[in-house]
């Protein structure tokens, strides 16, 4: 209970926002998009199935019940969840050599080497997590399902990722709309462990490090529409186009422009996040390769991205940032990066060029 006035809204002020200064405090970093939910959303494959509701909740609770510095609990998954976990499996590994980046292959063959990448049974993600600890310092907690853009990203200032538990719904193998373990672990685990990649992530989430989301909560909508319509204007959208989420992420980015902070922004780590982390694209001696984890972890989108359906954008960051995203169905636009390093020097230009007026703390943040 101390921990929860700490996000009081007495301890937001637009001048000095709450963020989690140490790891432990990610325990107050737990807050749901809970629309996608099976029992909110009627186009999630669960939506009807009661059963698979139950199970997705009863696994869901232990991540609400965990703390920092807890093991992360032992699931005992059943015969159904490991199958649909196998198909997955093996249609990543019918399409990784062709289609997936380097680096990513790399740490796949040492996750089979090691035993924690089999057909057979779902990873634990507690043995996932100490794979990554040895290779890149990363670790993993357990979240109950999609969390506000601000709560995961702050996680990984810390070399935190924040990973479902539960597993999607076995009629939809190859595609899910909320993030489930299949997707952390297929999508998400084989780059967290490259240094270089682990280290891009890290980056994401620092920028993300001081916006409140209870400061967004607090302004009406209408206020939020005056105080959108230069953004709006400047990128073509309109305020009824957009979805409940991206407008607020764009209120976000209206708070931190317009009247809080400067430009570095919700949009520059959740878009930037979005179509690097999760969908992005790189090449590799001159062939379109997939680093993202929503591509790697979703057979039918990784051959989406890498037909000739979709628009392929070089990776910019100020244009990326300025882009809205797809999250219920597959990217009409993908970005390409030229190489990994090259991705994080574009991204580290730019962040460093906008004013960021905490940055001086962050320094002491990891002292431990
Ligand atoms: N569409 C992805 C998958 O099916 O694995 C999940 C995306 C989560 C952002
Ligand atoms: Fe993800």
């Amino acid at each position: 209970l101390g921990h929860v006035t700490l996000i009081g809204e007495d301890n937001i002020s637009a001048k000095n926002p709450w963020f989690p200064r140490h790891a432990s405090e990610l325990d107050n970093c737990n807050h749901l998009m809970t629309k996608y939910e099976p029992d909110l959303d009627m186009n999630h494959p669960g939506f009807a199935d009661k059963e698979y509701r139950a199970r997705r909740k009863d696994i869901a609770e232990i991540a609400f019940a965990y703390k920092y510095g807890d093991a992360i609990p032992h699931i005992e998954y059943c015969e159904t969840e490991n199958k649909t976990w196998g198909s997955v499996f093996n249609t990543v590994l019918e399409l990784m050599p062709k289609h997936a980046c380097s680096e990513y292959c790399r740490v796949f063959k040492l996750l089979q080497e090691e035993g924690i990448f089999t057909a057979e049974r779902i990873p634990q993600l507690e043995e996932m997590s100490n794979f990554l600890k040895r290779h890149t310092g990363f670790s993993l907690r357990p979240a109950a399902g999609l969390l506000t853009a601000r709560d995961f990203l702050a996680s990984l200032a810390f070399r935190i990722f924040q990973s479902t538990q539960y597993v999607r719904h076995k009629n939809t193998p190859y595609h899910t709309p909320e993030p489930d373990c299949i997707h952390e672990l297929l999508g998400h685990m084989p780059l967290l462990a490259d240094p270089s990649f682990a280290q891009f992530s890290q980056e994401i989430g620092l920028a993300s490090l001081g916006a409140s989301d209870a400061e967004i909560e607090k302004l009406s909508t209408k206020t939020l529409q005056q105080q959108m319509s230069p953004v709006l204007n400047a990128t073509s959208m309109s305020w009824s186009s957009l979805d409940t989420r991206d407008r607020v992420n764009i209120s976000c980015e209206i708070l931190e422009t317009g009247f809080t902070r400067d430009s570095y922004t919700k949009r520059v780590t959740l878009q930037v996040y979005w179509f690097t982390v999760e969908f992005g694209l790189c090449k590799e001696s001159g062939v379109v390769k997939a680093y993202g984890a929503g591509l790697l972890s979703a057979y039918g989108e990784l051959l989406h991205a890498l037909s000739d359906k979709p628009e392929l954008r070089p990776f910019e960051p100020a244009v990326t940032a300025v882009q809205p995203y797809q999250d219920q169905e597959y990217q009409p636009i993908y970005y390409v990066a030229e190489s990994f390093d090259d991705m994080k020097d574009k991204f580290r230009r730019w962040v460093s060029a906008m004013s960021r007026p905490f940055e001086k703390n962050l320094n002491h943040l990891f002292s431990n």
